[in-house]
């Protein structure tokens, strides 16, 4: 397997996350968001949504889309649970991921951590706070009740979430405000397997 992504990049760092968790071999090809990489045509033709992480897979297969990646490669495993309720609550988490936390904390530390504060983007930034502190606080209510997102033990929603939150300060937002995400950061860093995310060299 080849995966297309920026090692600082939160949505790419799932995958780095998830493949040295399952110990999964593939090779890393650098893609530079702010070089302008997913413009180019060459990873166009590849990706004509330009996203990444973006991977190929031995069979020509291709896969975009973060969460749907980890989905496939979880496929077996005990991150995703087999069917039923606890697929569902899994892939609620991971909707939720993608619709209320990653719009909002995500580019909130993009506009911070990448793009280093510009006058245009203050409005945004600030919206991206109100939002992404009410992703945090939905978080901080359901850790409170449960070990994981996927209940007693940890699943993909668990990886999807933990990629943007763990370097939500990064972003502005104050981590020690929430006693249950902080506790539950703490768990996904004892994993066996856990390698940290690269940070950026400017
Ligand atoms: N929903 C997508 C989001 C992917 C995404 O926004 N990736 C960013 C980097 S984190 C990107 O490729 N940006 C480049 C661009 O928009 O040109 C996922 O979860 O994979």
């Amino acid at each position: 397997m080849q995966v297309f992504g920026d090692r600082s990049s939160g949505n790419c760092y799932k995958i780095e996350l998830f493949c040295s968790i399952l110990k999964i071999d593939h090779d890393w090809v650098d893609i530079d968001v702010l070089a302008g990489d997913t413009h180019k045509a060459v990873f166009r033709k590849l990706n004509p949504n330009g996203k990444i992480p973006f991977v190929t897979l031995h069979d020509g297969n291709t896969l975009a889309e973060s969460n749907a990646i980890l989905g496939f490669l979880a496929e077996g495993t005990p991150w995703l649970p087999p069917s039923g309720i606890k697929r569902a609550k899994t892939y609620e988490w991971l909707f939720f991921e993608q619709y209320s936390h990653e719009p909002f904390v995500a580019v909130a530390r993009f506009i911070q951590y990448y793009q280093k504060m510009p006058a245009e983007r203050m409005a945004e930034y600030k919206e991206c706070h109100v939002h992404g502190t009410h992703a945090l606080t939905v978080m901080e209510h359901n850790l409170v009740k449960h070990g994981f997102f996927g209940g007693h033990d940890p699943s993909i929603a668990d990886i999807a979430l933990f990629a943007y939150t763990h370097v939500a300060d990064q972003g502005g937002f104050e981590l020690q405000k929430y006693p249950a995400i902080t506790r539950w950061l703490d768990d996904m860093k004892s994993i066996p397997g856990y390698t940290p995310i690269t940070e950026r060299i400017d």
